[in-house]
């Protein structure tokens, strides 16, 4: 039996050889090479091509190479009662919350025209202003949410979260469903999305949910493009309602040369390198899973396709 590699943008032979380092005689095909379709009983893959993954009919699991899972789930059709898993590492969460932090703080912080007063040589004196005044509303208290909260949290800031089920995460206020979105977003100063992209969650930071934040709030989102409507940011910011937004990723990736968030005063633009999983560091859950799927035991990580992650 073969793993199926498939991915446009993970290079095959640093993945590959990171996960035989757990499974030394793995087979592998490369997409789009597959001799025997009937061999492969696993996938690793990133944005799978319509039908790919129904060639395979003894297919025993689908695994992303990251924590989204959307790119996959995108697919109608997918073959129905393989499971499919997402990558949970520490280190790519570490990553997530780094990035949070990092732009949090800079905003906080008023780094920018701490910045502009330094281009000017200009001596002004700006009050460090208190966590404890600031709250930071998070969208998604998973993995990453959670770990994003809980760092805010550790630094004086008061957090809230908004998830779909109750949570009781320590020094995170938990709000959970479309009845409580409206209270959490009214009390949102720094608004961080780290939800991954469902139906549900499509299209979520649009007009209405913009104008219920408080007026300067700032926006970062971490999550998935889609989840903005990116007419609806950018009038919120050209109305001054929302102060700033720093975006990791769009609804189409590389962002468009012509795209207006690149050249807007109060936006900032990174390239989907918020964090990132690595073969060394998530090889060895892969190759689990791959033995799991083999053995018929339960693969680790899986999601539920019903909502979506
Ligand atoms: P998890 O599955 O662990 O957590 C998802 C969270 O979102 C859960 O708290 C879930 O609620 C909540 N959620 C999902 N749907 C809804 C909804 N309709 N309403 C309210 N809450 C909802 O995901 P991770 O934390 O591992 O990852 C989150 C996302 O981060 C990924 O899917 C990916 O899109 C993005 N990501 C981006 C990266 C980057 O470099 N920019 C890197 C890694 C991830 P509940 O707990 O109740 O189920
Ligand atoms: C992920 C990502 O989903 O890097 O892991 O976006």
């Amino acid at each position: 039996m073969a793993l199926l590699f498939s991915s446009r943008i993970h290079p095959a032979d640093e993945w590959l050889a990171a996960i035989r380092r757990h499974l030394p005689d793995l087979e592998a095909a490369i997409w789009p090479e597959v001799p025997d379709p009937a061999a492969i009983d696993f996938a690793l893959t990133w944005a799978p091509k319509r039908g790919e993954l129904s060639r395979y009919p003894n297919l025993k699991g689908i695994s992303s190479f990251g924590a989204g899972v959307e790119h996959i789930l995108r697919d109608p059709d997918l073959p129905a009662g393989v499971p499919i898993v997402k990558i949970v590492d520490p280190k790519l969460t570490a990553g997530m919350v780094e990035y949070v932090l990092l732009h949090v703080l800079r905003q906080h912080r008023q780094l920018d025209r701490l910045q502009a007063q330094q281009r000017e040589g200009r001596w002004q004196w700006l009050p460090p202003p208190d966590t404890g005044r600031t709250t930071v509303g998070i969208l998604g208290l998973g993995q990453i949410g959670a770990a994003a909260g809980a760092a805010l949290a550790a630094l004086g800031f008061r957090v809230i979260g908004w998830s779909r089920s109750e949570k009781g995460h320590p020094g995170i206020e938990g709000l959970h469903g479309p009845g409580e979105l409206e209270r959490f977003l009214a009390q949102s100063q720094f608004l961080v999305c780290l939800l991954p992209l469902t139906p549900a969650t499509t299209g979520l930071i649009n007009r209405r949910n913009l104008a219920l934040l408080p007026r300067g709030a700032y926006v970062i989102n971490a999550g998935r493009g889609p989840q903005v409507v990116d007419e609806d940011l950018l009038q919120a910011l050209d109305s001054g309602h929302v102060a700033g937004a720093t975006l990791d990723v769009f609804h189409r990736e590389p962002l468009d040369p012509a795209h207006p968030f690149w050249r807007h005063p109060k936006v900032t633009v990174t390239p989907h390198n918020a964090s990132d999983a690595t073969p060394e560091r998530v090889a060895p859950q892969i190759a689990e899973n791959i033995r799991r799927a083999r053995e018929g035991r339960p693969l680790l990580n899986t999601i539920d396709r019903r909502l979506g992650y």
